[in-house]
């Protein structure tokens, strides 16, 4: 038997060159630096930690604490607003969604070893037509994409440094998940690890 990819879901293997990934890494490196180093969130009400740090570019950052998901203006330890989005991440934006408005929140994911992320579908946005926009950086990853019910069927994809996946359209509200990060395959980020970018409409 064979099953479909979800409609709405596109992978682009090696959208991005090797120089266009450095530049994208060495702007996650300067917020990261700056006004919005990598933090830790905590699942709401249990207070587990989450183990992938994250931060954000963007008029609006997600944020995860015990009081739950959402999207703030400013980061949770500086207080600063988040860095502006890149000029590379507004132009991809435009190239793969004919979306009419600009992302409102770059999530910034950072996996080193031993790190993966549950099966989940992105909702804490306010509309789920909206497609968000995925980029990988770094060590290559284990992707697992489901259907719109937890526990159905999955797919598996190995996404490497440069690899762009959109979810729109039935795709957007699948389950998906990071099985695996293969830690050390690439030397491409600084602090070593993958580098998760997610373009995301919040409003
Ligand atoms: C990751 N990606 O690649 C996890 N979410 O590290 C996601 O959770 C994701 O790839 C929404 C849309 C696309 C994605
Ligand atoms: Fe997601």
């Amino acid at each position: 038997m064979t099953t479909h990819l979800p409609s709405g879901f596109q992978y682009l293997p090696e959208y991005f060159d090797r120089t266009a990934q450095k530049e994208l890494l060495e702007a996650v490196t300067n917020a990261a630096r700056g006004d919005a180093p990598f933090f830790q969130g905590h699942m709401p009400r249990t207070g587990v930690p989450i183990s992938v740090v994250g931060s954000n570019f963007g008029p609006l950052g997600w944020v995860a604490d015990i009081k739950g998901y959402r999207y703030e203006p400013l980061h949770p330890k500086t207080g600063k607003p988040w860095p502006p989005m890149p000029k590379a991440l507004l132009d991809i934006w435009d190239e793969l969604t004919n979306y009419p408005m600009p992302p409102e929140a770059c999530l910034i994911n950072w996996y080193r070893e031993g790190n993966k992320m549950g099966m989940h579908v992105d909702r804490d946005e306010h509309d789920l037509n909206a497609p968000i926009v995925s980029i990988s950086l770094g060590d290559p990853a284990r992707y697992r994409l489901g259907g719109q019910q937890r526990g159905g069927k999955t797919h598996s994809l190995k996404l490497s440094s440069g690899d762009v996946v959109v979810l729109a359209g039935e795709a957007r509200k699948c389950y998906h998940g990071i099985d695996k990060i293969f830690y050390g395959q690439s030397t491409i980020v600084p602090m070593g690890g993958r580098i998760n970018l997610t373009l995301r409409r919040v409003n």
